[in-house]
């Protein structure tokens, strides 16, 4: 086996460790689940998201479902059909890209006047290992810059939470 096989064999079997180390599901809205008049954006807020991770919508199949819409549908709750709509009760969602993602309620007007819409920002994993300024600079080509500035802060907080 040629050295540089072993190197992407090497690199592939770290990130299927960091994905497996790091992975987390996230129940939206705890206990509480996916339903009326609780912010999402609250219980979002606190929390960081990262490639790899999973939401889980937890809600009566009967009284909600899930669509994942664009900003411009977020903003004014409107679910392309397009993109399908989650209504199993337990919807299980890979977040497998970086960046924005929106999900709302299709039920009657959940989404305008009962609060039931969720915006997170999926961080790329390049963002997980404690940053040296290597991947400080390295990451920041990738992103938008302020963007990476608002991830730069927001993981050196974490940091000081965990010390
Ligand atoms: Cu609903």
């Amino acid at each position: 086996m040629s050295s540089s096989h072993s190197t992407i064999i090497f690199i592939a079997t770290l990130i299927v460790l960091a994905t497996s180390v790091f992975a987390k599901e996230y129940i939206v809205g705890d206990e509480s689940g996916w339903t009326l008049d609780i912010d999402y954006q609250a219980w979002a807020k606190d929390k960081v998201f990262i490639v790899g991770d999973t939401l889980v919508f937890n809600y009566i199949s009967s009284a909600h479902n899930v669509i994942k819409v664009n900003g411009t549908g977020f903003q004014q709750c409107i679910g392309s059909s397009s993109n399908g709509t989650l209504t199993s009760g337990r919807d299980v969602i890979p977040l497998q890209t970086p960046g924005r993602k929106w999900y709302i309620c299709g039920f009657g007007k959940h989404c305008e006047l009962r609060k039931m819409k969720l915006v997170i920002t999926v961080l790329p994993q390049t963002m997980v290992p404690a940053p040296s300024p290597v991947t400080t600079s390295t990451s920041s080509k990738l992103v938008v810059p302020t963007v990476c500035g608002f991830v730069v802060a927001l993981f050196g907080s974490v940091l000081l939470l965990l010390v």
